[in-house]
This record gives C-alpha cells, sequence and structure tokens, in this order.
C-alpha cells in the first residue's frame, strides 16, 4: 500500500463527509448533490437527474464494498480498504465525473468557463484557491476556458483510490476549512 495513495485517500474521505461528523453516509451524498444541482447553472433537469443519479450510485458502491459492519456508514477506517481494490470504483468514479462535466458544459461546445469550474468544484468541496490553481494549471484559453473532458479525467484521476502524482493534486494543497 503507497503511503501517498492512503494520504489521498483521508482527504477524499473529508470530501465525502460532507457533514463533518467523521463518517461517511447517504445523507452526505445528498447534501453534495444538492450544493451541486445548486450550482449547475444552465443546466436543465435530465442532466441535473444524471449527477443526482451518480451521486446516489457512488454511495451505493461504497456502501456495497467498503461497510463491513453494515452499520449504514464507512468510517475512515472501512474507507482505507478501498486502495487495496480500486478497480471496483472504476465504472462509478467514470460516471460520477461524465456527469459532472455535463454539468459544466451545458451549451456542449466541450470546453468550461472559468466561474461554473469553480462553482461546481467548490460544490463538491474543495476550496475556491485550489480550484483555481487548476483550472490554471489545466491552461485555459483567452477566453477562460479549458477542455471539459481535461477536466474529466483530472476528476477521475482524483477520486481513484490508487492514484498519485496527478495535476489534481494541486488540490490537495491547503484543504478546504
Ligand atoms: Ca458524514
Ligand atoms: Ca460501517
Ligand atoms: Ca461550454
Amino acid at each position: 500500500m503507497q503511503t501517498e495513495a492512503q494520504a489521498r485517500v483521508g482527504l477524499v474521505f473529508d470530501l465525502f463527509d460532507v457533514n463533518g461528523n467523521g463518517r461517511i453516509e447517504a445523507g452526505d451524498f445528498e447534501l453534495m448533490a444538492g450544493r451541486v444541482d445548486a450550482a449547475a447553472t444552465g443546466s436543465g433537469d435530465a442532466a441535473r437527474g444524471r449527477m443526482t443519479a451518480a451521486f446516489r450510485r457512488y454511495w451505493a458502491t461504497l456502501a456495497a464494498e467498503l461497510d463491513v459492519d453494515r452499520d449504514g456508514t464507512i468510517t475512515l477506517d472501512e474507507f482505507v480498504a478501498c486502495v487495496l481494490s480500486p478497480e471496483r470504483f472504476d465504472d462509478t468514479i467514470a460516471e460520477f465525473a461524465e456527469s459532472l462535466a455535463e454539468l459544466g458544459d451545458p451549451d456542449g461546445d466541450g470546453r468550461i468557463e472559468r466561474p461554473l469550474f469553480v462553482a461546481l468544484m467548490t460544490a463538491i468541496g474543495f476550496a475556491p484557491a485550489n480550484t483555481n490553481a487548476l483550472f490554471d494549471a489545466f491552461g485555459p484559453s483567452e477566453a477562460d476556458e479549458v477542455e471539459v473532458r481535461t477536466w474529466t479525467e483530472a476528476i477521475k484521476d482524483y477520486y481513484q483510490p490508487d492514484k498519485a502524482g496527478t495535476t489534481g493534486d494541486l488540490l490537495v494543497a491547503g484543504p478546504t476549512g
């Protein structure tokens, strides 16, 4: 098990524990889904529905794979086991990243503007300063837009339990408060 990976797992755990009670539970994902929905300016009901479904699937997958004592919550001790079999989360993370990307590009031109990027990333729980640094690292165009696909890949890498040394690691500096 990589130490770096373990440290990242702790950060992802904190992102998921939206209400900050030290456990991940269904309610955390409902809170996150509600925040992302509120931030998704310009998107229609279908895209919003896919995002909410992706959040619920994410929780269902975590619960099925990691809630060893079946108490309906996932502690950090239970959560760290995700690094042992990261492939079990590939499909769920991909669906999450792609539904998020859809909300980030309501006009479908393949690019996302900085304000919407920051709004969506903040809704997921990242600090605005870190999301701006990440946006800059993607090399925005003169119109201050980045490729949605670049972002989607970074999201997938960030949430993958066994990845390290990715662009998304910029988000690690100065955790959200
Ligand atoms: Ca919680
Ligand atoms: Ca549990
Ligand atoms: Ca766009």
